[in-house]
């Protein structure tokens, strides 16, 4: 048998390097504070970063808008700290994955200036440019970021396509000269000692374009003028042919030592098997976004409270479904989502430490690679955000004037942005207990959750009851044990809300997890009598009696 890849007993952390740790007082964070803080990580035992984007942008979507692919902004620091921070993770024992957005580029990147500038322009193919129809945009789909994904172009009359902001025109990857200059650069990296991509939006790359290269129109979206366009990108006609080419062209010979995750909003189970076969030669895992979706109404703003049921009905069909062929990555947030402990678990001062720390234990003895987003590991929670000039994110400001402008009730658009803004999850890192928490010497670009006097690294890294402390058992247990990463997965009490259990096997070892996930104790000596006297390898609580699980308590047992 072929030994596991190295990233099935890995965890991977994601660095938000805007909200890390800045070095030079500007209020940003950059690479230099990175470089600071790197003892953080090591203690932790994280065995990879991933970095969100830190290339030269206008930062309309903070960095999601690349205008140059090889480069780093100032804003972040310079090339050189970057081979400085790639160094320094290696020589540590991590490995440093770089995010990679190339479903679209920035306007303002030189392709696409060159592309902008005339019909005729070498690069007008690069992008995807369409006459008007009937006077209007080419098609009805709707973008990410709210409004139309067509721009129109004055000067030539036509208009681009852009899925996210019209800040971020959509690479045309039918054309091969895109797909080469994208696998040059990717090669560029590579070289340079990165140890993979986490590829952005990576399933819409492929648009259905019919043989007349004509692109169609979603159904309609109710309450909008606007139409439905996913069925025409999400996981595409091409987008395994793509994916297999780049495997071949950057990957081949050197995928041994490398982690790919796609990011894959709306990918299903069937399509993510495809993804994740290794011979099939496309990525290594997905994000997929179904358990994310669970508490979304018609739109992510439209707040359903969760049940529980469907996320172990979700994850329990993920784990099934990856088990013999594929693999999963585990998240519960990241910069685009909400804080975990806000919305999954409890964040009242009462149960915020115990929901955090069985929410990490939970999905840590999954099986699959977890990823860890900063500050969670520290269990930060949601903004307490007053009024729209709180937020910052386009996501969020482009959804306030859209939906306010459409006649929605301003507060009630408020409380979705409160709830579901990808703003909560991008405030400074909170260090320590000082006025801006040891993020900066300035004023941070967005504030500070003031609990950062009672929630910060430096009140929790000594004390080992603290959410860090038990993140740090969590990451040591996976890779002291074998059967944590690779252990075969049987989801238990699949129709109870209020305790998530199930078992993990290999070689004759099993492990029972057993979870409160509610903010009441809960009996489980019947539920499950096998959890009663077995060895307990690790908790987030004292035990006080084994037949009752207090609330979010979380046992690991050794049956
Ligand atoms: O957060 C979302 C809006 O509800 C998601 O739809 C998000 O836009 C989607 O997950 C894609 O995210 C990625 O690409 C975006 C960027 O804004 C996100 O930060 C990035 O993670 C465009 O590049």
């Amino acid at each position: 048998m072929t030994p596991a890849p190295w990233w099935t007993s890995a965890v991977v952390y994601q660095i938000y390097p805007r909200s890390f740790q800045d070095s030079d007082g500007d209020g940003v964070g950059d690479l230099g504070g990175i470089l600071q803080r790197l003892d953080h990580l090591s203690d932790l035992g994280v065995d990879v970063v991933w970095l969100s984007p830190v290339y030269p942008s206008p930062q309309a979507d903070n960095g999601y808008d690349i205008s140059d692919y090889q480069d780093v902004d100032p804003l972040f620091g310079t090339l050189e700290q970057l081979d400085e921070l790639i160094a320094a993770l290696h020589s540590r024992g991590m490995k440093l994955v770089l995010d990679l957005v190339v479903n679209h580029t920035s306007d303002e990147h030189p392709w696409f200036v060159e592309s902008r500038s005339s019909p005729s322009s070498a690069k007008r193919d690069w992008y995807w440019w369409r006459p008007p129809r009937d006077g209007g945009a080419p098609t009805n789909w709707a973008s990410f970021f709210s409004g139309p994904v067509w721009e129109l172009d004055e000067a030539s009359g036509e208009y681009y396509l852009h899925l996210f902001e019209k800040k971020q025109p959509d690479l045309n990857w039918e054309n091969p000269q895109v797909r080469q200059a994208v696998y040059a650069m990717m090669r560029w990296w590579l070289d340079r000692g990165v140890d993979g991509f986490r590829m952005d939006v990576i399933n819409m790359i492929s648009k259905d374009v019919g043989p007349d290269g004509a692109l169609h129109d979603g159904p309609p979206i109710p309450g909008t003028l606007l139409g439905d366009g996913s069925a025409s990108y999400l996981c595409g006609p091409r987008i395994h042919e793509f994916l297999q080419e780049m495997h071949r062209e950057v990957f081949a010979g050197r995928d041994a030592a490398l982690l790919t995750v796609g990011e894959m909003p709306g990918v299903t189970l069937e399509e993510a098997q495809l993804f994740t076969d290794p011979a099939r030669g496309e990525v290594d895992m997905v994000f997929q976004f179904e358990h994310v979706g669970l508490d979304h109404g018609a739109t992510k703003w439209d707040l359903r409270p969760l049940r529980w049921r469907d996320l172990k009905a979700s994850f329990g069909r993920w784990q099934a479904g990856l088990a013999k062929v594929g693999w999963n990555s585990l998240y519960w947030d990241n910069h685009d989502q909400p804080r975990a402990v806000s919305r999954y678990g409890d964040d009242s001062p009462e149960h915020r430490r115990a929901s955090a720390t069985c929410l990490a234990t939970l999905l840590h003895l999954h099986r699959g690679t977890p990823y860890v987003y900063q500050g969670e590991e520290l269990g930060m929670a949601n903004y307490p955000f007053a009024g729209i000039e709180d937020f910052q994110d386009v996501e969020s400001l482009n959804q306030y004037a859209a939906a306010v402008a459409g006649g929605a009730d301003p507060g009630v658009v408020l409380r979705g942005l409160r709830k579901m803004s990808r703003d909560n999850a991008r405030t400074p890192v909170q260090w320590d207990g000082s006025p801006t928490a040891g993020f900066t010497t300035g004023t941070p670009w967005l504030p500070v959750n003031p609990d950062h006097v009672e929630w910060n690294a430096a009140r929790q890294r000594d004390d080992d009851t603290s959410v860090l402390a038990h993140y740090r058992r969590l990451i040591a247990l996976r890779h002291q044990l074998p059967v944590v990463a690779l252990g075969d997965f049987t989801m238990l009490l699949p129709e109870v809300d209020d305790v998530y259990a199930f078992t993990r096997s290999l070689d004759g070892e099993t492990l029972l997890v057993v979870c409160n996930v509610s903010s009441r104790p809960c009996a489980v000596g019947e539920l499950l009598p096998d959890a009663v006297g077995a060895e307990l390898l690790l908790g987030n609580l004292k035990v006080e009696d084994p037949t009752v699980l207090a609330p979010w308590e979380a046992r690991v047992l050794r049956l």
